[in-house]
């Protein structure tokens, strides 16, 4: 369907709810005060692209005072309700509606939802790359819709990539790193500007070679194997987007493995997870930590579980 067929259903039933009067149409007003759920407001109104305006009678669900605040009726101890919600990202005290949710607690859980789906379909901001002068390669997918029904074409670069990092990448480097948009650009966007400066100064500073750092597109983490087999470094870094949780899509990882080659696994790799400022590892400290781990790979020759033997 072309976006002028959609516009026109979507102006349709807008003009449906009006008339029925879900809706209504308004100037806009001031901002909402802080929402608690005992307090009905009516929302200021936002400009439609189908001419005139809209309020829909629902607070926004995703604002912190939203999350928490307890959804469970008649409490025996409310402040320990809201103690305990504070305490955890977990969905708890959502309380319930007849059987069901109630539709904060629903509407909420769709707002995530859309914050995972937009984390994963799209694509990492340009200029972020090229502020570190990364180039893009692609492997064999050509397409998120691709990418996410075959794993096995995202773990392969396709053959253009390989004649490119041939061209421009500096050979059987100590260390390459490599950043991938993987599961969620929104990680690579959050991290990256404090990862990925730690790093490089710390190989460097370590005396280490740093190779010629690129950007994979539709990545998988076992693309480190075609890196591995077309570079030769003795630590392949790939910096990587990871499966968004719900609400929370800013989290990177950092997978390594010692002269990845054809055939490698997971168990032959290392990965330092949950990247993220506030409640996850802290970039800075990452980007530390993937240096000493890179160190050891060279000292042991090693990666994975034979690394953890050999320690
Ligand atoms: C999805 C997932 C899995 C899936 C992977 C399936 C698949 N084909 O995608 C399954 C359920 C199989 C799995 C298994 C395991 N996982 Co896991 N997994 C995750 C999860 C939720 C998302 C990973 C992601 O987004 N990767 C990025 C995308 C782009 O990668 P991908 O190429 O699509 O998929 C690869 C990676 O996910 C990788 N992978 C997944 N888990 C692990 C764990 C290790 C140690 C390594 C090296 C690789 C690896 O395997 C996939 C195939 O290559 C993370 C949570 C997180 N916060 O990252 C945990 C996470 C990475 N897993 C973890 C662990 C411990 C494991 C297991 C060792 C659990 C166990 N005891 O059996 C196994 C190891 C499996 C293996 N591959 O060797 C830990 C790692 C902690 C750490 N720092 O060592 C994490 C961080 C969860 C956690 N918080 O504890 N995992």
């Amino acid at each position: 369907m072309d976006d002028a067929k959609l516009a026109a259903i979507v102006e349709a039933i807008v003009r449906e709810l009006k008339a029925s009067g879900a809706v209504q149409p308004s100037a806009p007003t001031a901002a909402p005060a802080a929402w608690t759920s005992s307090t009905p407001q009516t929302f200021p109104a936002r400009p439609s692209s189908f001419g005139g305006s809209l309020a829909i009678d629902l607070p926004d669900p995703t604002t912190p005072e939203a999350r928490l605040t307890p959804r469970v009726t008649n409490a025996k101890d409310p402040n320990g309700v809201r103690a305990l919600m504070a305490s955890t990202s977990a969905r708890i005290g959502v309380g319930r509606a007849g059987p069901r949710y109630r539709t904060a607690s629903l509407l909420l859980f769709q707002g995530d939802h859309a914050v995972t789906q937009d984390a994963l379909y799209r694509d990492v901001d340009q200029r972020l790359l090229d502020e570190f002068n990364l180039f893009t390669v692609q492997t064999k997918v050509s397409n998120k819709q691709e990418y996410l029904l075959r794993p096995d074409l995202g773990r392969l670069l396709n053959d253009e990539a390989k004649r490119t990092l041939n061209e421009k990448c500096q050979k059987n480097v100590n260390v390459q790193i490599v950043v991938g948009d993987g599961l969620s650009a929104a990680a690579v966007e959050a991290n990256l500007r404090q990862m990925f400066p730690v790093v490089r100064q710390g190989v460097q500073s370590a005396g280490l070679t740093f190779g010629t750092p690129f950007f994979v597109k539709y990545a998988r983490v076992g693309v480190m194997n075609d890196i591995g087999e077309a570079i030769k470094p003795d630590v392949v870094i790939l910096l990587i987007g990871e499966r968004p949780g719900l609400g929370r899509a800013e989290s990177m990882s950092a997978y390594m493995g010692y002269k990845p080659k054809y055939g490698d696994t997971d168990a032959d790799r290392d990965v330092v997870c949950n990247i993220f400022e506030n409640g996850g590892t802290n970039p800075l400290e990452a980007g530390a930590f993937v240096v000493q781990i890179a160190q050891k790979m060279r000292q042991h020759q090693s990666s994975g579980v034979k690394l953890k033997m050999a320690k």
